[in-house]
């Protein structure tokens, strides 16, 4: 058996310091020491994890993800377009149900396990007692190049850790719910939108923008160091928001959204709320379509946006119907931070050959890794 408090001494003292995860009862001393330390963050599935993760690394954090392998099947879209294609390594702890005497649903997912991380391209070993230090030391060797690398953890491998607290939600009273302005009877597109935004932005601000049309327009409206233009990993660009915005809470962080990708992975905004960073505004870019793939219909137009992020626990919620409002909300964020959630609802239409970004995805993610090693915009006490 791994001492699970020494061991956890000795992946902080490799730096890695930040744990995001779903729990697992083989994990569970693992994930009970990193609430205890006040490192984890509880996400809704394996694949937002997998997102906070990739988040935290761009703050220049080394990120742990903890995990089942019945979760496997959640992360395999962030892991392979995020973690891989972007190079935003993580670590993973995988538990191997699935063994002799367990529980009938695993049984599949059991002997899958290391073929589907391999399939993935991803390193891994079995972590055992025998010296664990020296495959953590493999495992840090393989990070440091920037790839993931995944333990897989048996039952019983870690010692017995008591949860000493969970992790208090930061949500302070909130007034009523806001008075919501009406659906505009007329919409904009989203390249009107993003040129009124781009003005509000504060020098200094990171802009992480969705699968698909959102991040190729706002390239061809002009590229900068702060971008990251998300492709692939559809629905994670709020836990990538969050991850970062937890690292760097001295940064402006502005996701782009759409209504295709949060209604992927709509329990992200119940963890943003929970996590309430520091400086978040999230911007849902409403077409009640998927546009970049041919503009077929999103139940969008069924989803209250705004009072769902309410009722999810977002402190602040409002609607811009146009892009003058839009630029107001964000010069107001800008200056009070906080977490922010703004619908936008807004007209289908692209320009014609509309491009795509020629920064390669890991060029785009060391550039915003390197923009953001400067020194700190705003001084957090
Ligand atoms: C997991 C996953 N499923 C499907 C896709 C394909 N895909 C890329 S963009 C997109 C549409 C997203 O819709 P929305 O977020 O509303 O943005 P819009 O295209 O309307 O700008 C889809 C389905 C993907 N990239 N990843």
């Amino acid at each position: 058996m791994i001492d699970t408090i020494r061991f956890g001494e000795l992946l902080r003292r490799r730096g890695f310091n930040f744990y995001s995860g779903v729990p697992c009862s083989f994990l569970k001393d693992l994930i009970n020491y990193s609430i205890n330390t006040g490192d984890y963050v509880m996400a809704a599935n394996e694949g937002d994890a997998a997102a906070i993760c990739a988040g935290a690394y761009l703050g220049n954090r080394k990120p742990v993800l903890l995990m089942q392998n019945s979760g496997l099947g959640n992360a395999v879209s962030p892991l392979t377009s995020l973690q891989g294609v972007f190079r935003l390594p993580l670590l993973g702890f995988v538990s191997l149900r699935g063994g002799p005497a367990d529980e009938p649903q695993h049984e599949l997912m059991g002997p899958i396990t290391a073929p589907m991380l391999e399939t993935m391209g991803i390193a891994h070993e079995t972590l055992t007692d025998r010296d664990p230090q020296a495959q953590l030391a493999r495992a840090d060797e393989i990070f440091s190049q920037g790839r993931s690398f995944f333990f897989i953890v048996p039952r019983g491998t870690f010692s017995p850790v008591a949860l000493e607290k969970t992790s208090a939600c930061s949500r302070e009273g909130s007034p009523g719910f806001p008075p919501i302005p009406a659906l505009p009877p007329d919409l904009v597109t989203r390249r009107e939108m993003l040129i009124c935004l781009k003005a509000a932005v504060a020098p200094g601000s990171v802009l992480l923008a969705t699968t698909g049309f959102t991040g190729r327009e706002l390239y061809e409206l002009g590229d900068n160091p702060g971008h990251l233009y998300m492709a692939g990993s559809l629905g994670c660009i709020s836990s990538l928001g969050l991850g970062l915005a937890l690292a760097r809470p001295d940064r402006r962080i502005i996701v782009l959204d759409g209504d295709g990708s949060l209604l992927m992975r709509t329990g992200s905004l119940a963890v943003n709320a929970w996590y309430r960073p520091a400086r978040m505004l999230h911007i849902l870019f409403d077409n009640r379509a998927h546009e970049s793939t041919g503009g077929q219909f999103t139940v969008s137009s069924g989803v209250n946006w705004p009072a769902a992020a309410w009722a999810l626990g977002y402190p602040r919620v409002s609607r811009a119907g146009s892009p003058g409002a839009l630029a107001e909300e964000t010069e107001s964020w800008n200056h009070s931070g906080g977490l922010r959630f703004v619908h936008v609802p807004i007209a289908m239409g692209v320009p014609e050959n509309l491009g795509r970004p020629a920064i390669k995805p890991p060029e785009a993610a060391a550039r915003l890794k390197a923009y953001l090693s400067s020194p700190p915009i705003i001084r957090v006490v």
